[in-house]
């Protein structure tokens, strides 16, 4: 029995050591690797080229090494088999960490400070909001969404949640749909995006979008914060909703294409604040362990957790 390590743009050895550590039964192999295709019964996967995964005829099941499958559900050739998405304390932790920390650095004005202390400047008007003043909004309100709900709320921030279905929290007030789009936005200062890429939420993080963002607020002006999928944003819109003040900074995380072009304007916009999209990383050494263990109850008969639906693309 084979488990195949079909990765692009990682390196995919400490991935295969990892299940070959975990899964000592199996033969592990990489899309370098000579091997008889029949032999195939699960694949892991990040970004693997189009087609690559066709032709498995015994293949049982796929995995996903991140949360987010567009890129697999792109592929036209994909196989028609359970899809696994990972669910992994360890990356919802981390995506929290970044968005805590980027929450915190708007409404403490990090780089106004960093900026006065490069001029030797010592400047205080006494603007700074607390975060009980300013409202979170954390769109995509999955299993990364409501962890990071958790951890603003622990800091002061009035968080309010935006899902496809609809949800209910009594910390949170939460909104759904379309429907529920408009309000959610005019009470929200800080947008946080973490939805996942599909048909109905490409290109949604739009000027008109950011528009319907709360106006007058303790900021004095929306932020955006963006770890999702780079394909949920517009950004040239981002940077004309900079340019007219309809958004005050933005943080971006992803990118509609990665890496981002060295010429690309958004590098050097001073309200632009840039990661590579390393919000949370994928580690073998927990991923992996996740998935082993999956493949074990899987085969004891047990339900595959965190399975993805085709018809929604999440
Ligand atoms: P989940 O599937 O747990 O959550 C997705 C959330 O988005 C759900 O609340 C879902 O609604 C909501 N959603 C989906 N479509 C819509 C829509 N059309 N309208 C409104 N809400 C919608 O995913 P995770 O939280 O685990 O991960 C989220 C995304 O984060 C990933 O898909 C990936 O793209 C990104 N990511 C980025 C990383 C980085 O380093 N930048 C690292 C890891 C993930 P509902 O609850 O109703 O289903
Ligand atoms: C993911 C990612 O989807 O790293 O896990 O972007």
């Amino acid at each position: 029995m084979t488990l195949l390590v079909a990765i692009s743009g990682w390196d995919p050895q400490p991935w295969q050591e990892q299940f070959a550590a975990l899964l000592p039964d199996r033969k592990i192999v990489t899309l370098d690797d000579p091997f008889d295709r029949r032999e195939v019964h699960y694949a892991v996967c990040w970004k693997p080229p189009a087609g690559s995964l066709a032709h498995l005829p015994n293949l049982a099941a796929l995995f996903s090494l991140g949360a987010g499958v567009d890129a697999l559900l792109a592929d036209p050739r994909l196989p028609d088999v359970p899809l696994v998405r990972i669910i992994d304390a360890n990356l919802t932790a981390r995506m929290s960490e970044y968005v805590v920390l980027h929450c915190l650095a708007h409404l403490r004005q990090y780089r106004r400070y960093l900026d006065q202390q490069q001029k030797g400047l010592w400047q205080d008007d006494r603007s700074q909001p607390a975060a009980h003043e300013i409202s979170v909004g954390v769109m995509g309100f999955g299993v990364m969404g409501q962890d990071a709900a958790r951890k603003l709320s622990a800091i002061g921030f009035p968080v309010r949640g935006w899902s496809r279905t609809p949800k209910d929290f009594e910390d949170y007030e939460m909104f759904s749909g379309p429907e529920g789009l408009e309000l959610f936005l005019a009470r929200t200062d800080i947008l946080v995006s973490l939805l996942p890429l599909t048909p109905d939420t490409a290109g949604l993080l739009n000027h008109s979008l950011f528009s319907r963002l709360k106006q007058g607020g303790k900021l004095g002006g929306p932020v955006l914060i963006h770890a999702g999928r780079g394909g949920v944003q517009v950004e040239a819109d981002i940077l004309a909703a900079l340019e007219d003040d309809v958004l005050k900074a933005a943080t971006l995380d992803v990118f509609s294409a990665e890496p981002l072009d060295p010429d690309s304007p958004l590098w050097k916009h001073p309200s632009l604040t840039l990661t590579p999209h390393n919000a949370a990383i994928s580690t073998p050494a927990s991923i992996a362990h996740n998935i082993a263990a999956q493949i074990r109850s899987f085969e004891a008969g047990g339900l595959l957790q965190g399975l993805v639906d085709r018809s929604v693309g999440y």
